[in-house]
């Protein structure tokens, strides 16, 4: 039986949120006051608020680095059980995140079922699988230098093929219904790789995993423009992914990374076509100001995250096609001068918190700037909403549901770093 260690006690927070429940009960009645002038019931909007979950990466838990050098923490996680206590810590005070999404090989459990035991115990499932074929494991027969679902040789992808399905397998005994595959395959050099022949290779590899896959499972394909393959990728965008889903089948879907883009990228319309072409996966939230950054998610372009969710509340509005599952929402990473955990809790607050700022538009009012050209009121109609402190009910959606009113200062005054030093020396 492996061991939990020390866990943030209930009371605790009871004891956190007891200490702020006066202020709060004032600040969400008086933002309830005026979002009843707008036509807005709170209640309807908290209890929305409550309902969103984002899946946590097993791997952003422990600090990550540059190619330049890792600096990581005291008290971080040293195995995936560890790491699976700190999400469920993260779940515990958000009450948002109750998946976890692992990556094979760096959490490959010795015992499937015994994971998904202690995962239970501490009250978080799992989300997507990620696959890793843009690194060679230790003891790996072919390499992955060249490429891996597209590489030129069979055997080099067929060996790629094997470890995704081990992916399904693993996933399998741990109750999760999606894999999740992002290649590094690319090219450093104009010439290095033939475009077409390689793109082919890669949806038929595609193919291969996504029929031995169980047909209530989904498969995502994530996009990204360039790195570690610095002059092309093989799936270099969403029009690559898109025509990769729809060759592949009804149950592959596109994933939006938000850091695959070159900057400046309109990437809400991405999400708007991906939607509206019913293609649309799911994401990996996080931010960025140059490339691949891996910042914490609404640290660099908040206004960008809630047009993101603008796009998603618009589009459920429509409703979805049979069949067509609600987008996967995931956070990917990557912590390098924080605690993890804060990193985490504090993206997942930005997160919910676009997510509610968008459900603030008034889309009648939209509409009609749209209808009648009216450029400055449409800005000022999303603004209203963008701009709108929607903390009140982010903390009463939270406390009701058993969280902590403010989830960073609980989580650093708790003392759980300090204890997890000590515990994991
Ligand atoms: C690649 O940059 C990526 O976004 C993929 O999702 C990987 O699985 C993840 O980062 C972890 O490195
Ligand atoms: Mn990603």
């Amino acid at each position: 039986m492996v061991e939990t260690g020390y866990r943030i006690d209930d009371g605790y927070i009871a004891s956190h949120n007891g200490a702020r429940s006066g202020d709060m009960r004032r600040d969400y009645e008086s933002l309830g006051e005026r979002l009843h002038r707008r036509g807005i019931g709170i209640e309807d909007i908290a209890a929305r608020a409550a309902a969103l979950t984002v899946a946590l990466p097993s791997w952003a838990t422990g600090t990550g680095g540059t190619r330049f050098g890792r600096f990581p923490g005291a008290g971080e996680p040293r195995n995936v059980f560890e790491k699976l206590a700190d999400c469920a810590t993260v779940h515990q005070l958000t009450r948002i995140t109750p998946r976890v999404a692992l990556h094979i090989p760096w959490d490959r459990p010795h015992d499937p079922g015994e994971l998904a035991g202690f995962a239970s115990s501490l009250g978080v499932g799992f989300d997507a699988m990620n696959s890793n074929t843009f690194e060679d494991e230790k003891g790996q027969r072919l390499s992955y230098k060249f490429g891996s679902l597209s590489h030129t040789v069979a055997a080099v992808r067929e060996q790629a093929i094997a470890h995704n399905l081990e992916c399904v397998e693993i996933g399998r005994a741990l109750g999760s219904k999606a894999l999740s595959i992002w290649i590094g395959d690319g090219g450093n050099f104009p010439g290095q790789v033939d475009f077409r022949g390689s793109y082919e290779r890669y949806i038929a590899s595609l193919k291969a995993i996504y029929e031995r896959m169980p047909g209530d499972w989904f498969l995502y394909i994530e996009y990204k423009l360039f790195e570690p393959a610095m002059y092309s990728t093989v799936l270099n965008d969403w029009g690559s992914a898109y025509h990769a889903a729809t060759a592949v089948g009804p149950r592959a879907y596109c994933l939006v990374d938000l850091g695959h883009h070159a900057p400046n990228v309109n990437i809400e319309m991405i999400v708007a076509r991906l939607l509206q072409l019913e293609r649309l996966g799911g994401f990996h939230f996080n931010d960025s100001k140059y490339g691949d950054d891996d910042l914490d998610a609404g640290s660099i372009k908040p206004f960008q995250l809630f047009l993101i969710f603008h796009e998603l509340v618009n589009a459920a509005a429509h409703g979805r096609g049979a069949g067509v599952p609600e987008p996967a929402y995931m956070i990917d990473q990557s912590h390098n001068v924080t605690d993890p955990v804060e990193s985490l809790l504090a993206s997942v607050e930005e997160i919910q918190r676009a997510y509610v700022q968008a459900l603030l538009v008034d889309r009648a009012a939209l509409a009609g700037c749209q209808e009648a050209n009216d450029a400055v009121m449409a800005l000022r109609t999303l603004k209203a909403a963008f701009t709108t402190d929607v903390a009140p009910i982010l903390a009463t959606a939270r406390v009701r549901a058993g969280g902590a009113a403010d989830p960073l200062t609980a989580f650093r005054e708790s003392g759980y770093r300090a204890r997890k030093e000590r515990e994991r020396r």
